[in-house]
């Protein structure tokens, strides 16, 4: 495990998670938490900011489509055609005013990260993309190729989030899914980085 960091237990986090999320689904908000601390102290990144994103990011994941909405009318949100047809990315947006406004968490940073945690962005913060990465190989994760994303991330973050950006694009089209304009940013601003990179 992680060496001699210690982050404040935030029991009342917890326990509002508990009454808001499936066990699947707090179980999952904790090991991301956990994994999100562990790449914090990787990559130099703040390990107490990011260990509380972790834990609260999916905190409207299991929210009935009328709480979503509730949220996004109330803190006035406006969302694009694809964000309201694509029902997976309400939990980003309203999970972002939910830390804000009704924990009360006034920090931009840990807002942003939680905001974009689901499509990604160009030009993410450090935070944004220990969260992102974070989420992709946390304890609980079983996808095909978790032990391929599992290796870059402790190799390099670009290579982790060129990776992770790819495998999403390519799922998305798959499926026939919309992808969102911020994913297709952040696919190609990490594209057009490795390529410059390599010469
Ligand atoms: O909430 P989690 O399951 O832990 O993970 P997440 O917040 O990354 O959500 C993943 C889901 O979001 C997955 O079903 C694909 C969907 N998604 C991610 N990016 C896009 C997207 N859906 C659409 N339509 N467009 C996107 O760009
Ligand atoms: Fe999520
Ligand atoms: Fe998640």
């Amino acid at each position: 495990m992680t060496q001699n960091v210690t982050v404040p237990e935030y029991a009342e986090y917890k326990e509002i998670l508990k009454g808001r999320l499936s066990p699947k689904r707090f179980e999952h908000s904790l090991c991301v938490a956990d994994e999100a601390l562990r790449l914090a102290v990787k990559y130099g990144g703040d390990v107490q900011k990011a260990y509380l994103a972790g834990l609260l990011h999916d905190i409207t994941k299991n929210t009935v489509e009328s709480e979503h909405f509730k949220l996004f009318n109330t803190f006035g949100a406006e969302l694009s055609e694809i964000e309201q047809t694509s029902e997976k990315l309400w939990h980003a947006i309203s999970g972002a005013l939910y830390i804000r406004y009704l924990l009360n968490i006034d920090d931009a940073e840990l807002i942003d990260a939680v905001r974009y945690h689901t499509t990604a962005k160009a030009e993410m913060s450090l935070l944004a993309k220990i969260l992102y990465l974070a989420d992709f190989t946390s304890a609980d994760r079983d996808y095909d190729d978790v032990d391929v994303m599992r290796r870059l991330v402790d190799e390099s973050m670009d290579k982790a989030m060129a990776y992770a950006l790819r495998y999403t694009v390519l799922d998305l089209a798959e499926r026939n899914l919309a992808i969102h304009p911020d994913t297709l940013s952040a696919f190609n601003e990490i594209m057009l980085k490795r390529r410059n990179n390599n010469g």
